[in-house]
């Protein structure tokens, strides 16, 4: 396997066998609908990667030590949408073994994944930290896109928990609130319903899937995504929600992806941000 491209935290490269977690590069950018970049975030997050401290104070994770991770070379884009979604589901169903870190890339790679993860999605919670619903039918004529991502998962009988959101139509508000496999909570209600938020969260059992759209965190924290809007959640909230899910052990987390980042040469400190949360959700997962 080619081995010359960069590793996630600045990491010896580990082989994939003896990994126990694996960083995967996904630069999909086709449905975008607003500002253009995120096929370059897996390699920047990657280079900001290297100027992280590979010792967690939070887990006392040291990735020096444990866990092993190995970092994939991007899945070139080719072909249509729908070919690369499946060529993803290909590329980490032989991963169902480790925990799988998928950076996008924009959101419409968490079918592939999902699809990728498991046999049965109906078996399956997924967690989606996001300001939007992504629970649209049809967007600009595509029933595939970062939009829909959601739909179709639901459709395979996910259910879901939403975390963030802020910005959907009404026909995404009257299914969400009419459909018991779908929980949302929304962003204007982020305090008051804060602990049924993490109750919620830790009362999760079995096969869970977390999807970071970082557009969820307040722009204040991350600018610098597809479409930006205001009013989300702090570090410290996502952090947060991230660790009740990935610490929760009657929950397996099968793994996790963070999408919709763009990179950002003003400030670099975005990159590294997007990176830490990265990090952050690979030391939750492990501390358990
Ligand atoms: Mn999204």
């Amino acid at each position: 396997m080619q081995q010359n491209h960069k590793q996630f935290l600045d990491l010896p490269p580990c082989p994939v066998e003896q990994a126990d977690a694996v960083v995967v590069q996904l630069p999909l950018e086709q449905t975008v609908s607003y500002g253009t970049g995120t096929a370059g975030a897996p390699r920047a997050i990657i280079e900001a990667s290297r100027q992280i401290e590979l010792f967690d104070e939070e887990t006392l994770i040291d990735f020096a030590r444990s866990p092993k991770l190995h970092t994939m070379p991007p899945l070139p884009v080719e072909g249509t949408i729908e070919e690369y979604i499946a060529a993803v589901g290909r590329h980490v169903a032989r991963l169902r073994d480790k925990f799988v870190l998928a950076l996008g890339g924009e959101h419409t790679l968490t079918y592939g994944l999902v699809n990728g993860l498991v046999d049965d999605p109906a078996e399956l919670t997924v967690v989606q930290i996001d300001a939007h619903a992504d629970l649209i039918d049809e967007l600009d004529g595509r029933r595939l896109s970062h939009g829909t991502v959601m739909r179709r998962l639901w459709e395979r009988g996910c259910r879901i928990v939403q975390i963030g959101v802020r910005s959907l139509s009404r026909a995404e508000y009257d299914l969400a609130a009419a459909d018991d496999r779908i929980t949302t909570f929304y962003a204007h209600r982020l305090y008051e319903q804060w602990e049924d938020i993490i109750a919620t969260l830790g009362g999760l059992r079995g096969d869970v899937y977390l999807s970071v759209d970082v557009d969820a965190l307040d722009p204040s924290v991350i600018p610098s995504t597809g479409t930006p809007q205001p009013g989300g959640l702090s570090w410290r909230q996502a952090a947060a929600v991230i660790r009740t899910v990935a610490t929760n052990d009657a929950v397996r987390l099968l793994g996790a992806d963070l999408v919709e980042f763009v990179p950002s040469p003003h400030p670099p400190g975005c990159d590294l941000t997007a990176a830490r949360l990265a990090t952050k959700i690979l030391a939750y997962w492990a501390v358990l």
